[in-house]
C-alpha cells in the first residue's frame, strides 16, 4: 500500500527537518533565498514548492511524504498538494507560544477539503519553555478527536512515532 501524507504547518515550524529526519530516500527539497526582515530571523532559505520524502514502514505500506510550503503566497501549491492524500501531519513550534494559531488557518483549510485522519506535532520539544502539547490542543481549539503529540522533528525516533501514529488513524478510518 503507497500512501501519501501531507506534512504542513506555518513557516519554521520544521516540516522540511521532519521529512528528512525520516526520509530514506534524499529529500527533494525546493528553496530559495527569502526576502523579508522578519522571514530573514528564522532562516535564509524557504520551502517554494515542496519537499519530498519517503519511507518504508514494512513490505506492504510505504509513506510518501509531501511537505507543503508554509507561506500563503503559495497555497495554490496546497490544492495540487491534496490530491489522494490519507492523512496530514500539522506541525507546530511550540516554543513560540504566540506562533502557534498560524496553525489554525493552514487546518481550517486542509479540513475544507480532505476529509482525511490529522495528527498535531508539537514540535521542538527539545527546546527551554516549548509548550506542551495541550496547551497546544487549547490554543488551536482542536476537536477531541485530533491527538496532538510530542514532536522533535530533528530525532528521527520521534518523527517516526507521529507518522506510526497517523497510520493508526489511516487504518481506522479505511476500515
Ligand atoms: N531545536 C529544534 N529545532 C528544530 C526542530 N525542528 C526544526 N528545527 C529548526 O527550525 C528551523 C526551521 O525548520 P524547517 O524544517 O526549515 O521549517 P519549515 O519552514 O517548516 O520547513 C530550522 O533551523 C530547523 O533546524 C526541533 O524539533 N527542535
Ligand atoms: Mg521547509
Amino acid at each position: 500500500m503507497k500512501l501519501k501524507i501531507l506534512v504542513t504547518g506555518p513557516y519554521a515550524s520544521g516540516k522540511t527537518t521532519f521529512i528528512q529526519s525520516i526520509s530514506e530516500i534524499d529529500v527533494v527539497r525546493t528553496e530559495e533565498n527569502v526576502t523579508s526582515a522578519w522571514e530573514l530571523e528564522e532562516k535564509n532559505h524557504t520551502t517554494v514548492a515542496m519537499d519530498y520524502g519517503r519511507i518504508t514502514i514494512d513490505e506492504d505500506t510505504v509513506l510518501y511524504l509531501f511537505g507543503t510550503p508554509g507561506q500563503l503566497r503559495f497555497d495554490f501549491m496546497w490544492e495540487i498538494l491534496c490530491r489522494g492524500a490519507l492523512g496530514v501531519v500539522v506541525l507546530v513550534d511550540s516554543a513560540k507560544g504566540e506562533r502557534i494559531k498560524e496553525a489554525r488557518p493552514i487546518i481550517d483549510f486542509f479540513y475544507s477539503r480532505l476529509n482525511v485522519p490529522y495528527v498535531v506535532a508539537a514540535n521542538k520539544q527539545d527546546l527551554p519553555g516549548a509548550w506542551p502539547p495541550e496547551y497546544v490542543k487549547t490554543v488551536l481549539d482542536l476537536d477531541d478527536s485530533v491527538e496532538v503529540l510530542p514532536c522533535v522533528a530533528t530525532d528521527r525516533e520521534s518523527v517516526k512515532r507521529v507518522l506510526l501514529r497517523l497510520l493508526e488513524h489511516i487504518m481506522e478510518h479505511l476500515k
